[in-house]
């Protein structure tokens, strides 16, 4: 539900390609940070001579030369031919040695004197290259990595497994544009690679986020904006800057309209360089002038000539402030624009003055009752699989907007409230919360040193206040505005202001809401402050319990007074600990927790049971060891811990989340050596094997409990938050199995994927741009459908817009306790149950804790969203029809292909055809 993690953000990457939520790629406002590259930049890399280039290897001084004779002797020849053999035996010697850089080397300069031997040295060069790079990496000599690989694509210019590499490399390290385009190009080389493509699909996923399409499949939006643009330029505006272009259209309608001069920028690059191509391939190379920046860099005259009359932007989030546009037109109305037109002389020429579309805003707000934000903002259980957990009462989501609210947090999430699941309640009226022109610059100035606007709101019916909600109407002139309300039939998404207090409110018809409005770092907040009920002022200041300020009121100055009495903002609870909001889902999913109990309990029962009594009178048993290896937040240890002669092992790496677990083991009566932490162990016993791999936490923890002993049970999170399977599960299920005693288990020992077939338009519209016609009479689809990816995440299907074409069905099953294979490819017939056009499948899993106890990830109060895969061609289908999928899990990445059951397969190779 965060912003930032949920659907369109990409999955969070882990494997080969690292883990990408600790690399800080994102702005607050969800805005990619290519525009500013990581300390090396490729055009560093470039730019190095061929001295710094050998840094990377080591012992050695002096680099290859290449250096061309025009005429050579057989005695050269001779001598060459022996330095070639010599380096190949010695490069093979020390592949063997485990010395890769001085292999590396070695292979170097053997190959580049012997070009023709490239191809029988092919294999182990790439395995020299690999490890070689691997260790500078965890050295952190990120340029010696770099250039290795360009020494290696010097070699091999076409190798894909390298350019495939280098990618993973260049993505894990930030330089996410780049990496792009090396899986690119790997796939060019190879269109089956399905390790490239995978990454593409990774990247392809965070370069173009999936509104692009939502907005381009909008046409009513783009019908608006056309036809703003359109009159501005036919009234006079003849010069346009378009900010954050994006595709072009806007400044693409803004030439078409017959604008004179057009310029454009964007920040992100792979955005610039499809605007670049959309531009040229619409014929208009040349006459729109596109800038790779961010309007805040751009000056008249070094990046446009002249002032504008006219700058046409969307840099609009759900929140309105949030991608910028507050500062990018006061710099506009500072540097870029032409004068505003004089209130004074209406009749000034719109050539000579400047204006903006859209022309400003209304920004509209709601209390709202809805448990699907409460159960992902705040703890709403008191236990769980027989814990307490009365010490999570100060747990919070990092989504608030609170005065002392710190840079962790975001001020809101997002929602489009007309399919959150379980619906929501208006608790008033929707009020007028601000109103923005944005062709005023001291309006915009003015805007975050002003006061807060406060609002006296009556409760229209009984519930629990569980958010504001804040939407917006952007009028792109006098006559044409776009709303982005719940209630619209639109794209687009509300911001979520998420009601945090440590208490519960519950409000009833007849009350009043007292909300505070303002803007802070350019970015709108909305706080309830207190409720008036039957003249009694009660504040929702966390730092009191209960009605503070029990005055009554009469008049409004009375009010005032009251009001201003009241401490706002949170003063900081002792215990405040701020938990991801899909972590609070977990902690609020009490089937979760229940079942969990239940198999742990079972299983450490039984195998008490086959150790028999131990030791004499009073002695104390052996302890069982139990592991959880979850990522992130995990209450799970506990429920083992709980139980007698247990030790259990939690991996929650940081300190705040150590201290709660540990809170909450001493609620529960837990003894102290009951709970350790594995990564304080593991750091403390095994600092080599941490530092070989320290990308890589998840197998590194996996190792013995201590070297005389085995783990009876080991809990493995297999599911991403956003529905997808772990990176490496079936690598870290092979290696926990043999850390196993005798009758120990894994959590959970059975995966079983289920699927169904289903019709969404939904599904299409933000996977690619729909149709066969052009976008508003532009070609745009076939650049921007580049960056289309077959798999969506971060789903919510009980509320997906959809047609079932089927019931839901087994697609695969992954056995952790028993298969070593991390691929499946398997062919599986479903019947229809109604005719439609087969567009998506749409999947969950069913995680098997035991023979009776299992756990769906697609349930009403699961803490995982779910995921789909889209169709490149949909299928048409009758009911009663069989449809044959094939299906294939190779790592992590998943592909799923569909044809009616008599067509025969085209995959020759596929062992059921
Ligand atoms: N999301 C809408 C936000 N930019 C739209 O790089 C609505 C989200 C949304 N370039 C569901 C539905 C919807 N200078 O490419 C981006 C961005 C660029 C700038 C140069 C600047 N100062 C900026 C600021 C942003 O502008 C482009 C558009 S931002 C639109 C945000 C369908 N979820």
């Amino acid at each position: 539900m965060q912003r930032g993690h949920r659907f369109p953000a990409p999955p969070p990457c882990h494997g080969p390609l690292g883990r990408a939520s600790t690399t800080p790629l994102r702005t607050r406002a969800g805005q990619k940070s290519d525009a500013t590259p990581p300390p090396s930049s490729q055009n560093a890399r470039h730019d190095r001579s061929a001295e710094s280039a050998m840094k990377g290897m080591p012992n050695a001084t002096t680099r290859p030369k290449r250096v061309r004779r025009s005429r050579r002797t057989p005695r050269d020849d001779d001598a060459r031919n022996e330095l070639v053999w010599r380096s190949l035996e010695s490069a093979q010697q020390c592949l063997l040695n485990q010395d890769y850089g001085t292999a590396f080397v070695h292979y170097l300069l053997a190959l580049n004197l012997a070009p023709g031997l490239k191809d029988y040295a092919r294999e182990s060069f790439r395995v020299t290259l690999f490890k070689w790079t691997e260790e500078l990496d965890s050295l952190g000599r990120v340029q010696d990595l770099f250039d290795c690989y360009e020494q290696a694509l010097e070699l091999f210019p076409v190798d894909e497994v390298i350019v495939n590499s280098m990618g993973e490399h260049l993505f894990r390290m930030g330089f996410r544009d780049e990496a792009a385009g090396h899986f690119h190009k790997a796939l060019k080389l190879r269109p089956d690679f399905a390790e490239a493509k995978e990454n593409f699909y990774r990247a392809a996923n965070w370069l173009v986020e999936r509104w692009h399409f939502l907005m381009l499949n909008d046409r009513r939006r783009n019908q608006k904006y056309r036809q703003a643009i359109q009159k501005a330029v036919e009234s006079g505006c003849s010069t346009v800057l378009d900010i954050g272009t994006g595709t072009g259209i806007l400044g693409m309608c803004a030439k078409q309209a017959g604008a004179a001069r057009v310029y454009a920028c964007e920040l992100s690059k792979t955005m610039y360089e499809l605007a670049c191509e959309v531009v040229s391939a619409n014929g208009m190379n040349g006459t729109i002038k596109i800038l790779h920046k961010k309007s805040l860099e751009m000056e008249v005259p070094k990046d446009i000539p002249e002032r504008v009359s006219l700058v046409v932007t969307e840099t609009v989030d759900a929140g309105l402030f949030g991608e910028g546009i507050v500062e990018s037109l006061t710099h506009a109305w500072k540097h870029l624009l032409l004068p505003p037109q004089n209130p004074q002389d209406p009749y000034s020429s719109p050539a000579l003055t400047g204006r903006v579309i859209p022309a400003g805003a209304t920004v509209f707000g709601m209390a709202l009752e809805c448990s699907e934000i409460r159960r992902h903002h705040r703890v709403c259980v008191l236990e769980a699989g027989g814990l307490s957990l009365c010490a999570m009462g100060g747990v919070h989501s990092p989504v608030s907007c609170s005065l002392d609210a710190d840079d962790s947090t975001e001020p809101y999430t997002t929602e489009r409230l007309s399919q959150v699941p379980g619906g929501y309640a208006a608790l008033t009226e929707p009020f007028r919360a601000l109103d923005i022109d944005f062709n005023s610059v001291q309006e915009l100035e003015g805007l975050c040193s002003r006061e807060g606007s406060r609002f006296r709101l009556p409760v229209t019916r009984d519930g629990m206040l569980d958010a504001l909600a804040m939407w917006f109407e952007l009028h792109l002139d006098k006559e044409t505005s776009l709303s982005t309300g719940p209630q619209e039939d639109t794209c687009w998404e509300q911001a979520i202001y998420p009601v945090q207090h440590l208490s519960e409110c519950s409000l009833k018809a007849g009350d009043e809401l007292l909300v505070e409005v303002s803007c802070k770092d350019s970015c709108l907040r909305i706080h309830a402050i207190a409720v008036v009920r039957d003249g009694l002022v009660t504040s929702l200041d966390d730092s009191a319990s209960g009605p503070v300020c029990g005055q009554t009121l009469g008049t409004e100055a009375e009010l005032c007074s009251a009001l201003a009495s009241l401490q706002t903002g949170r003063s900081g609870s002792q215990h405040a600990c701020v938990l991801e909001s899909s972590e609070i889902a977990m902690i609020n999913n009490v089937q979760y927790h229940e079942s969990y109990s239940r198999a742990l309990e079972k299983l450490l029962r039984a195998l008490r049971a086959s150790r028999g009594p131990q030791g004499g009178e009073g002695a104390e048993p052996n302890p069982l060891y139990v592991l959880d290896v979850s990522e992130g937040f995990s209450a799970l240890p506990l429920m083992a811990g709980r139980q007698a002669s247990v030790k259990a092992y939690s991996s929650v790496e940081k300190q705040r989340h150590q201290t709660l677990l540990r809170r909450l083991a001493k609620e529960n009566g837990l003894r102290p050596d009951s709970l350790e932490f594995w990564l304080c162990r593991a750091g403390e016993d095994n600092r080599d094997a941490a530092s070989a791999a320290p990308s890589d936490s998840g197998t590194t923890m996996l190792q013995r409990p201590s070297s005389e002993q085995l783990w009876s049970a080991i809990v493995l999170d297999c599911v991403e938050i956003c529905g997808l399977l772990r990176q490496k599960l079936m690598e870290k299920a092979t290696l926990a199995r043999c850390l196993l005693e005798d009758g120990g288990r894994i959590f959970p020992e059975r995966i079983v994927m289920y699927g169904q077939l289903v019709e969404s338009d939904a599904l299409l519209q933000e996977s690619a741009v729909q149709g066969r016609e052009l976008t508003l009479g532009f070609d745009i689809a076939p650049f921007i459908n580049q960056f289309t990816v077959p798999v969506h995440v971060f789903l919510d299907l009980s509320t997906l817009c959809c047609k079932h074409l089927s019931e839901p069905t087994e697609l695969f099953v992954l056995d952790l306790m028993n298969s070593s294979a991390n691929h499946t490819s398997q062919e599986v017939k479903v019947c229809t149950t109604s005719a439609g056009r087969l567009t998506a499948i749409p999947f969950w899993y069913q995680l098997h804790l035991d023979e009776e106890i299992s756990i769906s990830t697609f349930s009403a109060y699961s803490h995982w969203k779910q995921a789909a895969v889209v169709l490149q061609q949909p299928v048409e289908v009758s009911a009663g029809e069989v449809v044959c999928l094939s299906i294939k899990v190779h790592k992590n990445s998943l592909s799923i292909t569909a044809r009616k059951g008599e067509e025969p397969t085209t995959d020759p190779t596929h062992p059921n055809s």
